[in-house]
């Protein structure tokens, strides 16, 4: 277009329109560059005028009034476009993926959220730019994504070329100036970069069942970012659900039930073996679940937490957490009770002795509530199919995360926030 631009403007003869098109040529080259919609059709209708013009006997002072018009337009919608790009450095929208859900009053999860302009940053030089760009929106923004993430429960970013490496990752979250979060749970993790640590590392092949992280102990995130370094080949997907929605579904299927567990509260009792045990889901010894080797400081640790610590003779301990309530309504959310409990965790199929739940007066809690549970979460859940570079920022205190069985090699990352 630029040549022909210039081909057009090469037979131009008098001065006056030399100075016009010369006008006209540091604009449209100036904006070339970062044409898009509405300046694109500008430029095309400027082309159809001078192909008019050099055909047709339209009077010089017409064809000046046409072009003062046109380059007019062009400078007020060029301003309201670049003050709007100064304004929000990274342009995004809202994106769609096939898994996503509808919520109520019409909205998704997760809600999914893309760079307005897809193939703007194609080159390294230009990744480095759109960093820059993403971590200024987010500085910005970030009001705006935490209302987002209030309403929806998750936020999906998909798209940005700059997001590839834990350190990456790691300058994103760090963006939003939310307060880190140190993980002190079961799962088998390590610390990758700054507040960036690796997912649970239990073998692929396993399943993780649905759980608000760290819902065991007094003070867990308030929110999880996860992101996706490798993208799994098959399977692998991190599948979230709306805990309200399981809450609402089983109180309607086990009203007195659901009651009792409210009332008398879920205790939950979990050993954690003398040695590490890397192959399993929740395979952390207690030295390193607790972060020390002292006996006396672990009970402290655990009894700062808010739970009980047993030792065993062969030289494990259990630790019971509870009895706690099995929802919960948080504060900010007051429409919303949430199932914040871990049935169905505890039927794990290689975990059927491992994750013992009871109901705070000691009995078993009943086989259907378990399997109904699972059911519902199954049936409600969106399952986020991973893309390298993907960050899907969870509301703990509304969202339950589970991952599906995988096919090596998958990387995801994790970083918790207060
Ligand atoms: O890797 C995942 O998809 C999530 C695993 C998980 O539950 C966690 O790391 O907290
Ligand atoms: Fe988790």
């Amino acid at each position: 277009m630029g040549s022909r631009f210039l081909r057009a403007h090469s037979r131009v003869m008098n001065t006056r329109r030399v100075r016009m098109t010369l006008a006209e040529f540091v604009i449209k080259f100036a904006l070339l560059n970062n044409t898009r919609g509405v300046r694109h059709s500008l430029l095309r209708r400027m082309d159809i005028w001078e192909s008019w013009f050099y055909h047709s006997r339209c009077p010089p002072e017409v064809r000046t009034l046409v072009r003062a018009i046109d380059c007019l337009e062009f400078l007020s919608l060029s301003l309201i476009i670049l003050i709007k790009e100064r304004m929000a450095p990274v342009s995004i929208r809202e994106g769609k993926i096939p898994e996503q859900k509808q919520i109520e009053n019409g909205r998704l999860f997760p809600k999914v959220v893309i760079p307005a302009a897809a193939d703007q940053y194609h080159n390294s030089d230009s990744q480095n730019e759109e960093m820059a760009a993403v971590l200024e929106f987010i500085r910005k923004e970030k009001d705006w994504i935490q209302h987002e993430l209030q309403e929806s429960g998750a936020l999906l970013f998909r798209g940005f070329k700059s997001m590839r490496t834990a350190s990456d990752f790691n300058s994103f979250v760090d963006a939003f100036g939310w307060e880190e979060h140190t993980y002190q749970g079961f799962a088998p993790r390590n610390n990758v970069v700054g507040r960036v640590w690796t997912a649970n590392e239990a073998p692929l092949d396993q399943e993780i069942f649905f759980h608000h992280e760290m819902a065991l102990v007094k003070d867990f995130p308030s929110k999880l970012f996860f992101f996706c370094e490798i993208a799994p080949p098959e399977g692998g997907q991190t599948a979230i659900v709306r805990s309200d929605r399981v809450a609402c579904e089983m109180e309607s299927k086990f009203p007195s039930l659901v009651q009792k567990l409210e009332r008398e509260g879920i205790l939950t009792c979990t050993p954690l073996p003398k040695e590490e045990n890397r192959d399993y889901f929740l395979g952390k010894s207690w030295q390193s679940h607790l972060q020390t080797n002292d006996p006396e400081e672990a009970q402290r640790r655990v009894e700062a937490g808010g739970s009980k610590l047993v030792w065993m003779e062969d030289g494990s301990a259990n630790i019971t957490a509870g009895p706690l309530p099995a929802t919960r309504t948080f504060e900010g959310y007051s429409d919303r009770k949430v199932w914040f409990n871990y049935i169905p965790a505890a039927v794990y199929k290689k975990a059927e002795n491992y994750n013992i739940l009871l109901c705070g007066d000691g009995s078993a809690i009943p086989r259907d509530i378990i399997e109904e549970s699972a059911r519902v979460m199954n049936n409600e859940c969106v399952e986020v199919k991973w893309e390298a570079g993907d960050v899907l920022l969870i509301d703990n205190l509304a969202v339950m995360h589970a991952r599906r069985p995988s096919k090596p090699p998958r990387r995801v990352l994790v970083s918790m926030c207060k």
